[in-house]
C-alpha cells in the first residue's frame, strides 16, 4: 500500500481546549488555531438513495439511513463529503427492512419504518425520533454542529440532545461508578489504570453506547466513533445530553426499545454477540502474576485436586516467557511446556497464557525480525518506528489495524497451540507504554486501508489485537472453540473475546464496584466479563475473598487473580473455615453450569445481556428505586452479593413476581424488600417461581461424560412460565450445524396440579438417559404423577418429591 501523504494529524494543538468540553474558548496565549463552531442551517433539499435519505442545508449533508425496523443511522458531512463508511464495530450495517416510507410535511420530513419515525425539522434541522403512537422518544436540543480545525485537518463533531427531567442513562462500558450516569461527564480513551478508583475515568475500554430511560421507555444511542469521545449526561446543563468527538464522523445509531432488553438485543444485532464459549471457560479459573516455575504449577494443580476444589484453567502470566518475549518459553522455568500442559490437561486443567502487544527489539528474536522485515510495526509521523518500554524493555508494536499484520499475528500462535495452550489472555493493549502511558498521537495506522493516526486507532488497537488472537486460535485449534480474554476493547469486541475489569484492588469498595461494572458491561454489549476475584493489588482477608468468590459464581467470567507481590490467593489460602465455604461456592458454580451455559446461548444467539440490573427488570415502574446490588443472571436467578464486612443480614429487593430462596426454598412475594440472613456461607440467591433449573453433579473440571443424569429443580408457580435448557458438545463448532439441543420446558401450575411440557429442538444427543426432577414449593399433596400418560412412582428427599424421568418425556402432570 502506498504511503499516505495526507496523513491527518501531527502532534499538536487543542488538547487544552478540548478538555473543557463543549464551551471552547480560544486561548490567544497558546496561539491555537482559530476554531469556529458551525451549526446545521435550515434544510433546503433532500435526495433518496435506496434506504438512505440525504438532507442538505446547502453546504452540509445529513444522511438518515434505515438500518432495520428499529434502528436508524444518522451521519453528518459538514462539507457534504462523507467519510468512508467503514466500521470495526458494526458487523451488520444492512439488515432486512420490511417497509419504510418517506413523507414531506409542512414543517418537516419524516422517514418511517413500522416502529419508528425519524423527523427532520426543516427550519431548524433538529432531528427527533418518535414511536408508532407519535410519542417523541428522543430529540435534538441543538442542530448537529462541528468545529473545523485547520491544523488538525478535521472536525470535532457534536450532537446535543434533550435530556428529559427524569431521564436516566445506562451503559457506556466499564465506567466505575453508579449505574445511572445522569449528571456525569465521561470520556472514552482506553487507559491502563492500575488500582483505579471509584469514579475514575476513563478506564480500559471504550463502548460509546448508552441507553436512555424515561417514563418507562428506553432507547439507545451508539456513537460509532473511535476517536476520543465524550458524553455529558446533564452534567453541564441539566436538560441536555451531549456527545462529541475529537475527530472522525458524527455518526450514530438510534436504537428503538421500548424495553431495555430490546435495545441491548438490537445493539447486538449490529455489533455482534459473543460466540458460544467452550464450557470449560465458564468453570472456575485460577490466575496469579505469576505461577512459575513448572513445579509451582504442578503444586497448584495438586492443591485443587487433593482438596477436591473444582478448577478448569490455570493461567501463566508474563514470567513464563523468555525475557518477556511473546511466543517464547523460559526454558529454565518450563523445560518442556508441551509435557507440562499435557499433564495438566490429563488432570482436567486447561492452560491459558498471556500475550502482550510489545515485541522486544532484538534482531535475534524471530518475531521481531519477521515484524520488522514485513513492516508490521507501527511508525511515527516522521517515519521512525514507534518505540516504547514495556515488560521486555525496548519494544516495537504491531499495527493490528493492518490486516496483513493481523494475519501474521494469528499465525504466531502455532507454537503455543501445538504445545497445547487452550486460551490466550491479551493484556497491555490499550496500548500501554511505561512512562508516557500510550502511543503518541502521530503514530500512523493502516486502519484496514482507511489510514489514520493514533487518534483514530487508539481505541480499537486492543480490539484488533484480540481479533487477530482469536482468529489465530480459531484456525489453529483443530475445530475446538477458542478462549480469549482482553483488557482493552471497543464496541464490537464481544465478537472476539471476553473481558476483565483490569487492575482492581482488594477492598470492599472494589467488590461493590465490580458488581456495578459487570452489570454495566453486560448492558453495554460485553456480557462475557469478570473481575479479578479477591482484588489484583492489596491484600484481601479471608472474608473479603470469600464474598468475592460468591460474587464470582454469578460473574459471567470467574477467575481469581492477584499481583505478584501479594500473599497467596488460592481458595485454600485463608484457612480451613474459608476454604470450606469457597469450595462450596465453586461447587455451586459447577452445579449451575447447565443453567449458566443456557444463558450464554441466549446471549450468543439472541443478544440478551447475561447480567440484568433491576432497573432493566422493572423499567416500567415509576417508583423504580435505583437498586444497584441486586441483579439477575439470565432471567431465572436473582442475586445480591454481600459487599460489606461483617454483614450478617441483608435487605434484598425482589422484583415483582414470586421468588424462592435458593437455600431454604422459602417462598417470597416480590415488589418489596426482604430481609435475608447472610452468614459467611450464604449469599442471597433467589429463583424465579416457575423456573426449571438444570444442575450438573459436582465435577472437578468440566466433563460431560460425568453427567449420567441431569438434575432439574422445578419451582412451582400458579401460572405459566417457560424455561430453556441448551446443550451441545461444549467445545466444538458443530452447534453452528444445529448439533445442539434447545429444550423448552413449559410449566403450568394451578391450585391442585403442576404440568410440565417439554419440546426439543436440534440434533444433538445427550449422553445421559434420565432427568431427576425435584418439585419445590408444591402447594398440594401429591396423589399421583403421570408421565406421558403413565403413572410413575416418586420418592422423597428431605421432604422434596423426586421423580426419575426419561429425558425424552413430553408431558408430566403432578396432581
Ligand atoms: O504492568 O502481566 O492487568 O492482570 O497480571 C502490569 C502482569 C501488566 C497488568 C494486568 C494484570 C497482569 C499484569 N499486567
Amino acid at each position: 500500500m502506498a504511503e499516505a501523504s495526507n496523513y491527518e494529524v501531527t502532534e499538536s494543538v487543542t488538547e487544552q481546549t478540548l478538555e473543557s468540553g463543549v464551551q471552547h474558548v480560544n486561548n490567544p496565549v497558546l496561539d491555537l488555531p482559530q476554531i469556529v463552531k458551525k451549526y446545521l442551517q435550515k434544510v433546503i433539499g433532500y435526495q433518496q438513495k435506496e434506504n438512505s435519505y440525504l438532507f442538505t442545508d446547502g453546504s452540509a449533508t445529513v444522511e438518515v439511513k434505515v438500518v432495520s425496523d428499529e434502528i436508524i443511522r444518522i451521519r453528518l458531512a459538514p462539507h457534504s463529503q462523507f467519510l468512508d463508511d467503514f466500521s470495526y464495530a458494526v458487523s451488520n450495517p444492512d439488515q432486512h427492512v420490511a417497509v419504510y416510507a418517506f413523507q414531506e410535511e409542512e414543517d418537516c420530513y419524516t422517514v418511517s419504518t413500522n416502529t419508528v419515525t425519524c423527523v427532520i425539522h426543516k427550519e431548524t434541522f433538529l432531528i427527533a425520533f418518535r414511536d408508532r403512537d407519535g410519542k417523541v422518544i428522543n430529540q435534538d436540543h441543538s442542530p448537529m454542529h462541528w468545529e473545523e480545525n485547520p491544523d488538525f485537518g478535521g472536525y470535532y463533531v457534536y450532537c446535543t440532545k434533550v435530556a428529559e427531567d427524569q431521564e436516566a442513562f445506562y451503559g457506556l462500558g466499564d465506567k466505575p461508578t453508579h449505574l445511572n450516569l445522569r449528571g456525569k461527564r465521561l470520556t472514552n480513551w482506553n487507559s491502563d489504570t492500575y488500582s483505579f478508583a471509584f469514579d475514575q475515568d476513563p478506564l480500559y475500554r471504550s463502548i460509546p453506547f448508552y441507553i436512555g430511560l424515561s417514563s418507562g421507555e428506553a432507547y439507545g444511542i451508539f456513537f460509532d466513533n473511535t476517536f476520543k469521545t465524550y458524553f455529558d449526561f446533564g452534567a453541564e446543563v441539566h436538560d441536555r445530553t451531549s456527545f462529541w468527538s475529537e475527530g472522525g464522523e458524527l455518526q450514530y445509531y438510534y436504537i428503538h426499545g421500548p424495553h431495555m432488553m430490546d435495545v441491548v438485543k438490537r445493539y447486538h444485532s449490529i455489533t455482534g454477540t459473543h460466540y458460544l464459549p467452550p464450557l470449560w471457560a465458564l468453570g472456575y479459573h485460577q490466575c496469579r502474576w505469576s505461577y512459575y516455575p513448572e513445579s509451582k504449577v504442578y503444586e497448584l494443580a495438586k492443591g485443587f485436586r487433593s482438596r477436591q476444589i473444582p478448577c478448569d484453567a490455570i493461567y501463566l502470566d508474563i514470567d513464563y516467557m523468555d525475557g518477556y518475549r511473546c511466543f517464547t518459553w523460559n526454558k529454565h522455568y518450563f523445560p518442556d511446556p508441551k509435557k507440562m500442559i499435557k499433564t495438566l490437561a490429563d488432570d482436567g486443567f486447561k492452560t491459558v497464557v498471556i500475550i502482550d502487544p510489545g515485541i522486544k527489539v532484538d534482531d535475534n528474536y524471530w518475531v521481531f525480525k519477521e515484524g520488522k522485515e514485513n513492516k508490521y510495526f507501527c511508525r511515527r509521523g516522521d517515519d521512525y518506528f514507534m518505540e516504547g518500554h514495556v515488560w521486555p524493555g525496548r519494544c516495537q508494536f504491531p499495527d493490528f489495524t493492518n490486516p496483513e499484520a493481523r494475519k501474521w499475528w494469528s499465525g504466531l500462535f502455532k507454537g503455543l497451540v501445538d504445545a497445547g495452550v487452550a486460551g490466550v489472555w491479551n493484556d497491555m493493549n490499550e496500548p500501554a507504554v511505561f512512562g508516557r502511558g500510550t502511543f503518541p498521537n502521530d503514530v500512523r495506522h493502516n486502519y484496514d486501508g482507511y489510514r489514520g493516526s493514533h487518534r483514530k486507532a487508539h481505541n480499537v488497537y486492543g480490539m484488533q489485537m484480540v481479533r487477530a488472537t482469536y482468529d489465530g486460535l480459531k484456525k489453529l485449534n483443530h475445530g475446538k472453540r477458542p478462549f480469549t480474554i482482553t483488557r482493552a476493547a471497543y464496541a464490537g469486541t464481544q465478537r472476539y473475546s471476553s473481558v476483565w475489569t483490569g487492575d482492581n484492588v482488594a477492598t470492599w469498595e472494589h467488590l461493590r464496584l465490580g458488581v456495578l461494572q459487570l452489570q454495566r458491561l453486560s448492558v453495554s454489549g460485553m456480557s462475557f466479563c469478570g473481575t479479578d476475584i479477591g482484588g489484583f493489588s492489596g491484600e484481601p482477608d479471608g472474608e473479603l475473598f470469600t464474598r468475592w468468590i460468591q460474587f464470582g459464581v454469578f460473574s459471567p467470567f470467574m477467575r481469581a487473580h492477584s499481583a505478584g507481590d501479594t500473599r497467596e490467593r488460592e481458595p485454600w489460602s485463608f484457612g480451613p473455615e474459608f476454604e470450606a465455604i469457597n469450595k462450596k461456592f465453586i461447587e455451586l458454580r459447577y452445579k449451575l453450569l447447565p443453567y449458566i451455559y443456557s444463558v450464554f446461548w441466549e446471549q450468543a444467539r439472541y443478544g440478551f445481556p447475561i447480567l440484568r440490573p433491576v432497573t432493566m427488570l422493572e423499567q416500567e415502574l415509576e417508583s423504580n428505586i435505583p437498586r444497584e446490588e441486586e441483579f439477575s443472571f439470565g432471567d431465572k436467578i436473582l442475586v445480591s452479593p454481600v459487599v460489606n464486612p461483617g454483614q450478617t443480614s441483608k435487605r434484598v429487593y425482589l422484583p415483582k413476581g414470586y421468588w424462592y430462596d435458593y437455600w431454604d426454598q422459602c417462598f417470597h412475594l416480590g415488589g418489596e424488600e426482604v430481609e435475608v440472613a447472610t452468614p459467611l456461607d450464604r449469599m442471597p440467591i433467589f429463583i424465579k417461581a416457575g423456573a426449571v433449573i438444570p444442575e450438573f453433579p459436582v465435577m472437578q473440571s468440566v466433563d460431560l461424560r460425568l453427567v449420567n443424569t441431569l438434575k432439574l429443580s422445578v419451582y412451582y408457580a400458579d401460572s405459566q412460565v417457560n424455561s430453556f435448557i441448551y446443550e451441545d458438545h461444549g467445545d466444538t463448532f458443530a452447534y453452528e450445524q444445529e448439533i445442539y439441543l434447545e429444550k423448552k420446558m413449559v410449566l403450568i401450575g394451578d391450585k391442585n396440579s403442576l404440568t410440565l411440557n417439554q419440546s426439543i429442538d436440534g440434533l444433538f444427543t445427550e449422553r445421559y438417559e434420565t432427568y431427576q426432577l425435584y418439585f419445590i414449593g408444591l402447594p398440594f399433596n401429591i396423589n399421583r404423577i403421570r408421565i406421558d400418560n403413565k403413572l410413575v412412582e416418586w420418592k422423597s428427599e428431605d421432604g422434596i418429591p423426586v421423580v426419575e424421568v426419561s429425558k425424552d418425556f413430553k408431558n408430566l402432570v403432578v396432581e
